[in-house]
């Protein structure tokens, strides 16, 4: 897999901070509105996914073609990562944090804003899985660590040990100069994203990863963290990250997007917005790397991103296609 130029502190975002709209009150939701293009080929079922996953969309477009739910659509899809022993971003064979223990983050939403979400959960191959659990079987939306762990285990799954040979002699050459750098490893970065709309129209989520390779023990970036790395709203659409997580969740980047989405952006604009206010924020550094992808209600979709490089995937009856993302820097 091509691999990328990537790099790059913030608070959390708490599920609660979802339920009041920081971008427009409803009463401007419903003076704002403007219809959306419909001379667009935007078609539905679909499912689109960061990067060059074709495997997972095609599972996912697997589910929706059988009628099934965008939900499992998007937790199946991005399962298939999970299990790609040579995604080094991404669940089991994930790079290990600095101390070489693999943790991943991951979560996952559906059309009534159920969300579950699992970070920094060690020692279970498919997050994601744990984060539907949560969402399901629990009252909470997000759990960490340990507890996590002991959840998962609750629930039947195994302990595994997710540190391949390969990623591990990776660390080990790393730790002879151990540098730590939170801009590090600019190539390391392949985190999925998925988002889906079954043919009942509903829209689903779901994002996963090892997050930042050699990260400090406890790091977690946007990718588990509701609004930041992954946001559905069923009347609008989807929005989900890739990169620098620290980035994304200090502009709680998916969130943005679907509320300018809800103001009448495409989401081609919408993402392309939501890349310029984290270049705003960062005027004097441009050296890491975002991309976003996005899905309306339509399905149509959009990407945009810092560098040069990203692309996404979609599926749908017209076809599965890896797409060009469009950048702010052209080089
Ligand atoms: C993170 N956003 O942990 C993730 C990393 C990523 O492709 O997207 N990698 O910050």
């Amino acid at each position: 897999m091509q691999r990328r130029k990537f790099l790059k502190n913030s608070g959390a975002l708490t599920a609660g901070m979802l339920a009041t709209p920081i971008i427009a009150a409803p009463s401007d939701y419903e003076k704002n509105q403007k219809p959306i293009d419909t001379q667009s080929n935007a078609t539905i079922p679909i499912a689109i996914c960061t990067w060059d996953f074709g495997n997972a969309t095609a599972k996912a477009w697997e589910v929706l073609s059988a009628g099934g739910s965008s939900l499992d659509a998007v937790h199946q899809g991005v399962m298939v990562e999970e299990n790609n022993l040579d995604n080094q971003t991404v669940g089991n064979g994930g790079r290990p944090d600095r101390d070489g223990n693999v943790t991943l983050d991951a979560c996952i939403m559906d059309k009534d804003a159920n969300c579950g979400a699992v970070l920094a959960i060690q020692n279970i191959a498919n997050p994601i899985s744990v984060a539907r659990k949560v969402m399901e079987e629990t009252p909470h939306l997000m759990l960490v660590g340990k507890g996590a762990e002991q959840f998962a285990y609750e629930q039947g799954f195994e302990k595994q040990n997710l540190l391949t040979e390969q990623s591990k002699k990776e660390w080990e050459e790393w730790k002879k100069t151990s540098q730590y750098k939170p801009i590090i490893n600019i190539e390391n970065h392949d985190t999925i994203g998925m988002l889906a709309i079954d043919e009942k129209g509903d829209i689903a989520g779901a994002c996963t990863t090892s997050g930042m390779a050699y990260k400090m023990a406890g790091r977690v970036g946007d990718s588990p963290i509701i609004g930041a790395g992954l946001f559905v709203d069923n009347e609008v659409g989807g929005a989900t990250a890739t990169g620098v997580g620290e980035e994304v969740v200090r502009t709680v980047g998916s969130f943005l997007i679907v509320e300018l989405m809800r103001q009448g952006k495409s989401p081609q604009e919408a993402c392309e917005e939501g890349v310029k206010r984290i270049i705003a924020k960062n005027k004097d550094k441009q050296d890491f790397q975002i991309g976003f992808i996005a899905i309306n209600k339509q399905g149509e979709t959009g990407a945009y991103c810092i560098h040069p490089g990203f692309t996404y995937r979609t599926y749908t009856k017209q076809g599965h296609v890896n797409n060009p993302s469009g950048s702010y820097l052209k080089s």
